[in-house]
């Protein structure tokens, strides 16, 4: 028999708390808004299509590790892991990776609960037997599935936490994901995880400022992402989207810049005066070197590890465990 698809709804039912993070991130003198916030159906598809941009290297970098090395990767995964795909979104990862190794069951989590129920549908669509959950959860901030993975304690969990989106990230916030992760995974639980590596700069800077301004559009989504939560007035069009390496701090600073001074209004008792040539910060994306990347996952707790890359060593597929 099929079994039935199950989807979870993890997410606090009231988003004060998320709404007042906001509103702070953009009423302190370097304003701010979180990446996470990209990601409403239309920065979803922005996301999906600039993927597929031949700038935007890490996609296409980090399937092509998986491919070449699909053989010894999953020979090193548990059998009859439970895969726990974190950030799931349609969950066409996974997919292509189950030609390579068979999990016992499949637990896609996302925050965008639309791309869940289209990732449960793209499992069961190939595989009608395998056994898929869905759960839509905010797992930057918690971490809660051990009732779920407990029913099947025989079976250890693989996290895949492909993408790099470790790397929106900073040091702290990374720890405290990463070990969240290793609180769930037991004796013999692993994780395998993307992680974007310092590369020449032309080619990082390429990446986020894309001559098709996919980038631009999905940078600049995110004011109306803001719009509709915090009933503001950002007008996209007075804002322009800039992304530069930061080599001190090895990551990319994506920001979007006032192109005149402005006065915006955030709901109803808020507001937020911009000079011209103030910018918003919107995402880090940091990348990292195998070493010191190997260092993060060992001050979290994984101390044992292996690395695949491409030959340029421009991405790492890190499997991790304790
Ligand atoms: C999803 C965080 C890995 O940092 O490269 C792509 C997001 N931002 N282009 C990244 C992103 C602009 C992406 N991560």
């Amino acid at each position: 028999a099929t079994p039935l698809p199950r989807l979870e709804n993890l997410l606090p039912p009231d988003q004060a708390k998320e709404k007042q993070q906001l509103l702070d991130g953009l009423m302190q003198s370097q304003a701010s808004i979180n990446p996470k916030f990209f990601y409403d159906e239309i920065g979803c598809q922005l996301f999906t299509r600039l993927c597929e941009l031949e700038e935007y290297y890490p996609t296409r970098t980090e399937a092509g590790i998986l491919r070449h090395y699909a053989g010894e990767i999953s020979a090193a995964l548990r059998p009859q892991a439970q895969w726990v795909d974190l950030g799931c979104g349609d969950c066409s990862k996974t997919r292509s990776w189950l030609q390579h190794f068979s999990p016992s069951r499949v637990i896609g989590v996302d925050i965008a609960g639309d791309y869940i129920r289209a990732c449960l549908a793209n499992i069961a669509d190939g595989y009608p037997d395998l056994e898929c959950v869905g759960v839509i959860s905010d797992f930057t901030r918690r971490l809660d599935l051990k009732d779920l993975l407990a029913e099947d304690a025989d079976s250890p969990p693989v996290f895949f936490y492909p993408g790099s989106s470790i790397g929106n990230f900073d040091r702290n916030q990374a720890l405290r994901l990463l070990r969240r992760i290793l609180e769930h995974c037991g004796q013999r639980g692993q994780l395998l995880i993307g992680a974007d590596l310092v590369k020449p700069l032309p080619v990082m800077e390429a990446a986020y400022n894309d001559s098709q301004g996919l980038t631009a559009a999905f940078n600049l989504n995110v004011l109306r992402v803001v719009n509709r939560l915090l009933q503001a007035d950002f007008n996209p069009d007075a804002f322009e989207h800039s992304a530069v390496y930061d080599a001190r701090n090895s990551r990319i600073e994506m920001r979007l810049i006032a192109t005149r001074p402005q006065t915006v209004r955030l709901g109803s008792s808020a507001v937020r005066q911009f000079r011209r040539g103030e910018y918003i910060i919107t995402e880090h994306s940091h990348k990292y070197t195998p070493a010191g990347f190997g260092l993060l996952l060992a001050e979290a707790g994984f101390p044992r590890q292996q690395m695949w890359t491409d030959a340029r060593g421009w991405f790492g597929i890190f499997l991790a465990e304790p």
